[in-house]
């Protein structure tokens, strides 16, 4: 997955690089810049010492000494004021300048903490909100694995509203069937315990249909093969052409890596996951009917029993396909995210 969000200690990330929230004498400090020299050791301090400082919104880079990747970014966030002092900016040139500098040291796999959002007092919403757009805007034209690592659970907050409004619809879509008792459904369903087991996560009950409709019309199962419908690949490759789009803006928009991609457009018949398949269906806009038409092409369909599925609803009947937005909002919620 190109750009995830992930929750840890940023010491412990084995990327080849990390970036440090620092400040502009890039002598160490509190907060994740006193984490990361306590955990690289003094030597670490010593060539930061040779760097003579950093200006606010730039970011110099260093060897990571302990620490288990290669490289230090040392960035140097603004503090917040009110917002009206240029904070957005300087913060987005950090993020720029540090992957600038991460491709030119050749890394292909970075870890950022959120910036400016703890002594620095940069409102934590707005701080991962200039994250995610300036790293999504670099992921557009590099390819690179970023991580957004995120301490703490109060570090992370969504908008407000966003929150409210997700929490909302789960509630109308997912109390409606929890307060209905499984064993209850199941009797009405007819199913026996073993029957219901062979039911679990969403399974299609394709090949009895395809059986009883085979013989209902005197066909040999061979002859039911022979109609087998388009593959996930197919329906994919053939929506891509439709909507104009080029396989990168594709495979870019849905977070999903080039080499998945790739496998996926020589494998006919290549069974995506979940979180795959629901990706490419929100890089291709689908509505809700279409992307229930594509899970269902790699053995999947969307039900209101689990909160995943009905976030992902939520931001479909909204219109809303930005997949970096979705993941901020899984992440907020404890699901796990769209992509790879
Ligand atoms: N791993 C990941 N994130 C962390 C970690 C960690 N180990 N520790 C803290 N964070 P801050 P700033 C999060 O205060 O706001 C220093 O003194 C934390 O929850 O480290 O840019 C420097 O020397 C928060 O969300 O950096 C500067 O003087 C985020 O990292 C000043 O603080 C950034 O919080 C910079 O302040």
């Amino acid at each position: 997955m190109p750009l995830e969000i992930v929750r840890n200690d940023i010491t412990k990330m084995k990327v080849d690089a990390i970036v440090n929230a620092a400040n502009k004498s890039l002598l160490g400090g509190g907060g994740v810049d006193g984490c990361i020299h306590r955990a690289a050791g003094p030597e670490l301090l010593a060539e930061c010492r040779t760097l003579g400082g950093c200006e606010t919104g730039s970011a110099k880079i260093t060897k990571a000494y302990k620490l288990p990747c290669k490289y230090v970014i040392h960035a140097v966030g603004p503090r917040w004021q009110d917002g009206g002092h240029g904070e957005k900016d300087k913060l987005t040139s950090c993020y720029k300048t540090s992957l600038d500098l991460a491709k030119e040291n050749g890394c292909e796999s970075v870890a950022f903490p959120l910036i400016s959002s703890g002594i620095y007092g940069y409102p934590k919403d707005q701080a991962l909100k200039v994250a995610i757009d300036t790293i999504s805007e670099f992921l557009f034209e590099n390819d690179m694995t970023v991580y957004i690592v995120i301490f703490d659970r109060k570090a992370y907050q969504i908008g407000e509203k966003l929150f409210s409004d997700i929490e909302e619809y789960i509630d109308d879509n997912y109390s409606e069937e929890h307060t209905d008792n499984i064993r209850e459904r199941r009797r009405r369903l007819n199913l026996s315990e073993e029957d219901a087991a062979l039911n679990v996560e969403n399974r299609l009950e394709v090949m009895p249909m395809m059986a009883s409709k085979a013989s209902a019309l005197g066909l040999s199962l061979d002859d039911a093969m022979k109609q087998i419908d388009e593959s996930f690949s197919q329906m994919l490759l053939r929506k891509i052409d439709e909507e104009k789009l080029t396989d990168a803006e594709c495979y870019k928009k849905a977070n999903i890596d080039r080499k998945l991609f790739s496998k996926i457009r020589s494998d006919v018949h290549y069974k995506p996951s979940k979180a795959t398949a629901l990706a490419f269906a929100i890089a291709l806009e689908l509505p809700l009917d279409e992307t229930k038409d594509m899970l269902m092409k790699a053995g999947y369909a969307l039900s209101h029993s689990n909160k995943f599925d009905i976030i992902i609803e939520f931001f479909i009947q909204s219109g809303n396909y930005n997949v970096f937005e979705i993941n901020e909002a899984l992440f907020a919620f404890d699901q796990s995210l769209l992509g790879a």
